[in-house]
């Protein structure tokens, strides 16, 4: 059976990672695609999980449900950072062996690695030295999804596994100055400065922290290569437990501010809030292992930046 007629269940189809992931399947023909919105089923509720796994048995699991957020909604709500990502991939994962779940992929996020871990970030450097502090409850959870695939297989042989993707952005990104992301944090800054006509914006930090940015769409086609051709024992036999995905190229936060200024077309001032943190200075994906795979990005980061500028003009301006 092809995986276009399989009965994969999409988690988190309503956010930009997962919305981005199901259009990509549609669009490919996938016939079978599963999705509840969070008003139906609370992926933090084990029994509702559970009764939703004996219901639809999905024979595909995406995990692109989380509670995610900027560097300062990390450092706000860690309580909720921790928690509800525990439980929602806690949930999925054990209801996904219960229930006879044929493939798993779990997806987590760059801040998995060690603050000062050496770059480009290989995927064997998980859990070789301490985490950023502003994002450890987070990535402590990721931490804990990989964990989990990986010792499902080793106990259960369950074909569950990992991908780390880096910083992402796109449509259907969160645009809450608070809680966002630095990417739609500035096209929002920069686009309002220049309608109001104002003469500087104020970003965080220093500008100086190196970030990796891959374009949503990109990753949905990557999810998508890792459906149909790999495997857990494909990782997990060459010792990896998790698979990393990006672009291999950063960039300063201020190179990246200029980029972005410049796509929406404001000329004023940028300055430095310094009192706000930098998080970690450097996080730059490895992505040998996916390319030699077959999977490369194709998105350069200043269409996808143009791309989404046209996303956020459209939803927020029609
Ligand atoms: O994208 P961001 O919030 O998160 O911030 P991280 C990246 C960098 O941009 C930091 C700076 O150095 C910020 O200080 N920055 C400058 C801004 N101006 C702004 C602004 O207006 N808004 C925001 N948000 N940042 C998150 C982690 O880390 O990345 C998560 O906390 C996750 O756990 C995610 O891994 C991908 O890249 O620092």
């Amino acid at each position: 059976m092809s995986y276009k007629d399989k009965k994969i269940y999409i988690a988190g189809h309503r956010g930009m990672v997962g919305s981005s992931i199901k259009r990509n399947l549609e669009a490919e023909g996938y016939r079978n695609l599963v999705f509840k919105d969070s008003s139906e089923l609370n992926l933090v509720r084990q029994a509702d999980v559970e009764k939703f796994f004996e219901m639809e048995k999905p024979q595909v699991v995406i995990i692109a449900a989380a509670r995610v957020g900027g560097i300062l909604a990390n450092n706000t709500y860690r309580a909720e950072f921790i928690y509800d990502n525990l439980m929602i991939e806690s949930n999925l994962v054990h209801s996904a062996y219960k229930h006879g779940t044929e493939k798993l992929i779990f997806l987590g996020s760059s801040c998995i690695y060690p603050r000062l871990a050496p770059q480009p970030l290989k995927e064997e450097y998980l859990l070789s030295d301490y985490l950023e502090f502003t994002n450890e409850p987070y990535a402590i959870a990721k931490i804990a999804g990989i964990k989990l695939c990986e010792n499902y297989y080793r106990q259960y042989g369950c074909n569950f596994y990992s991908a780390m993707p880096t910083n992402l952005f796109g449509p259907n990104d969160n645009f809450d100055l608070e809680t966002s992301h630095v990417l739609p944090a500035l096209i929002r800054k920069f686009h309002e400065a220049k309608t109001e006509k104002k003469t500087e914006v104020i970003l965080w930090g220093t500008g100086k922290p190196r970030r990796e940015f891959l374009y949503v769409d990109d990753l949905a086609e990557a999810v998508r290569f890792l459906i149909e051709k790999i495997n857990a024992k494909d990782l997990y036999e060459q010792g990896i437990t998790h698979i990393n995905i990006g672009t291999g190229k950063d960039l300063s936060i201020d190179e990246l501010a200029r980029l972005v200024s410049d796509i929406t077309g404001y000329s004023g001032k940028i300055v430095y809030d310094t009192s706000r943190p930098d998080g970690t200075p450097r996080k730059l994906m490895d992505v040998s292992r996916i390319n030699k795979l077959g999977w490369k990005h194709t998105t350069s980061l200043k269409e996808g930046i143009e791309r989404a500028y046209s996303w956020y003009l459209k939803q927020f301006f029609r």
